[in-house]
């Protein structure tokens, strides 16, 4: 009567994928089931055996008992997405058969037991998203047959122990959002199935390894807003899986290196908010799946280097607040895909290019605070779907267009700082979705047309 009635209750029991050899472990589970806090949770009574074995629970809360250590026989434990608070037991240590410990997106706070690495079996081990805290133990590195390690979101600190280069069956590393310091560990550079690498917005520092351009299959490496500096290493040119790289918000200095010319499958490149200077390898032309390129706020110096005319694919270019030179060359014009254009804050010179014309699918121009004297071209007016029209701050000269008022999807234009004179023509009254329009500081005379009311133009 007795084990039936626990055989029953097991049978919800879905996520542990044992056969329970003793009545020991089974008390144990009950046990632990017992100190769930809300026990009448609809979904308790809802659990079925399923075929997936690591079907998740929603909305548990408790915490995991010592207990847990008796469970020896327990494959998959996976608790993601509760409330499931305390620290993890140093007993988990017991559970040599786990091979899915996957607890992420819960309450959980305290260190990772050092323990963790008596796990030989895990392959994926899974705690991002709670509070943990203290360092990333270096008995990870025991680890030999995990595939996917989840530490994100987190406030683990200290540095990422070089041990973590002996898990070399890893494929997934993601340890973003916490506070980790120190060096990237030379070591990551063994881990050579790695396939993602996340490690944005914690605190390390120095410079980056060169030794990550071992990782052949690496196809996401993320490590913006960092305190990393030196050069962008030249084996990273060696990746030639990449399709992302985002080294954004760091204290990188030095030219941008040719050799990322060679990352063929690249399509996302994020180098913004660092030091480097020296001009825009022309080499980037390369990049023929490129789709999304920010180089801004750095140094780079300069003309754009017309290659990026052959960039097809791009759909989002900002360059602005560098110190780039000359006028914008014509052939990004080419850029048919091309949605987003900031180019605010350099020297450009010259004109605006009548090419631009061409980019049907431009919905943002930034162009303000550069040297662009010319008239602005009548041929972005055939831009239908542009949004944003910056042109502040600079010298452009003549009459603001009468054709603007055919763009119907102009929201904001801001051409103020300019040289522009005459009237404001009354077709701009046809611009229905217009919230912004600033034409400060130009040389406009006559009136402002009667459809604005009492609308102030500045
Ligand atoms: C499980 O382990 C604990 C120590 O962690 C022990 O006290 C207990 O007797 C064991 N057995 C059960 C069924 O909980
Ligand atoms: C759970 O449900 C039982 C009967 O349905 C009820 O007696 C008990 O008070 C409930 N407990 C809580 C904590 O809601
Ligand atoms: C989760 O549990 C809390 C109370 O413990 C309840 O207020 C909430 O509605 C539950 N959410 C879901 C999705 O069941
Ligand atoms: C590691 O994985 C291999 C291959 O899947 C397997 O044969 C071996 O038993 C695993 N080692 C452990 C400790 O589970
Ligand atoms: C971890 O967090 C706890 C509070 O949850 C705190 O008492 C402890 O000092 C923290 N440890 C470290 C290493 O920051
Ligand atoms: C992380 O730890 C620090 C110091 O131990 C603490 O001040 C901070 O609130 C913690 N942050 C989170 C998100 O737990
Ligand atoms: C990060 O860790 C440092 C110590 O390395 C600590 O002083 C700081 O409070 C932590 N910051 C946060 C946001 O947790
Ligand atoms: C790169 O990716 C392809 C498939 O996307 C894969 O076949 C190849 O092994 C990977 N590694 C290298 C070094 O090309
Ligand atoms: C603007 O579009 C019209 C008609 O679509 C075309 O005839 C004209 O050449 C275009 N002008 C420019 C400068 O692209
Ligand atoms: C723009 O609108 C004017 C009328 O304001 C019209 O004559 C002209 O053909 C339109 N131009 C284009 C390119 O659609
Ligand atoms: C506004 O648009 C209408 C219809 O598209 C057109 O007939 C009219 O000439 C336009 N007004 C101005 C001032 O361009
Ligand atoms: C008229 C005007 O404000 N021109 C500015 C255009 O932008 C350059 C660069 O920021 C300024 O130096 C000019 O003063």
């Amino acid at each position: 009567m007795m084990v039936s009635k626990i055989f029953s209750l097991l049978q919800f029991f879905t996520l542990f994928t044992i056969t329970f050899a003793s009545t020991e472990e089974a008390t144990a589970l009950l046990k632990w089931k017992a100190t769930f806090k809300n026990q009448n949770n609809s979904l308790l009574a809802s659990w079925q055996p399923s075929s997936d074995a690591c079907n998740d629970w929603n909305n548990l809360s408790g915490t995991i008992p010592p207990e847990i250590g008796n469970l020896t026989n327990l494959v998959c434990f996976d608790l993601h997405i509760n409330q499931i608070s305390g620290t993890i037991p140093s007993q988990i240590g017991s559970l040599v058969k786990l091979q899915i410990l996957c607890i992420f997106d819960n309450h959980l706070n305290g260190p990772i037991p050092g323990e963790i690495g008596y796990l030989r079996s895990l392959t994926k081990l899974s705690l991002g998203r709670n509070f943990l805290n203290g360092s990333i133990p270096a008995s990870l590195g025991n680890l030999n047959n995990l595939s996917y390690l989840y530490l994100y979101e987190n406030n683990f600190s200290g540095s990422i122990p070089p041990e973590i280069g002996k898990m070399k069956s890893l494929l997934c590393l993601s340890s973003h959002t916490n506070n980790l310091s120190g060096l990237i560990p030379k070591t990551i550079g063994d881990l050579t199935e790695l396939k993602p690498l996340y490690l944005d917005a914690n605190q390390l520092s120095g410079p980056i390894p060169n030794d990550l351009g071992n990782l052949k299959n690496l196809n996401y490496l993320a490590l913006f807003d960092n305190q990393l500096s030196g050069p962008i290493p030249n084996d990273l040119g060696n990746l030639k899986n990449l399709s992302y790289l985002a080294l954004s918000y760091n204290q990188l200095s030095c030219p941008i290196l040719n050799d990322l010319g060679n990352m063929k499958n690249l399509n996302y490149l994020a180098l913004f908010d660092n030091q480097l200077s020296g001009p825009i390898p022309s080499v980037l032309r390369n990049l023929k799946n490129l789709n999304y390129l920010v180089l801004s706020h750095n140094q780079l110096s300069g003309p754009i280097p017309s290659e990026l005319g052959n960039l097809k694919n791009l759909n989002y270019l900002a360059l602005f607040d560098n110190q780039l030179s000359d006028p914008i060359p014509s052939v990004l014009g080419n850029l048919k895909n091309l949605n987003y254009l900031e180019l605010s804050h350099n020297q450009l010179s010259g004109p605006i290019p009548s090419s631009f014309g061409n980019l049907r699918n431009f919905q943002f121009l930034f162009l303000g605070n550069n040297n662009l004297i010319e008239e602005i071209p009548s041929s972005i007016c055939n831009l239908t779907s542009l949004v944003v029209l910056h042109l502040s701050r600079n010298n452009s000269k003549g009459k603001i267009l009468q054709c603007l008022g055919n763009i119907s999807s102009l929201q904001y234009v801001m051409i103020s700082h300019n040289n522009l004179s005459g009237e404001l023509p009354s077709s701009i009254c046809n611009l229905t979705s217009l919230q912004v329009l600033d034409l400060g500081r130009n040389n406009l005379m006559g009136a402002i047309p009667q459809c604005f009311g009492n609308m102030c133009s500045s």
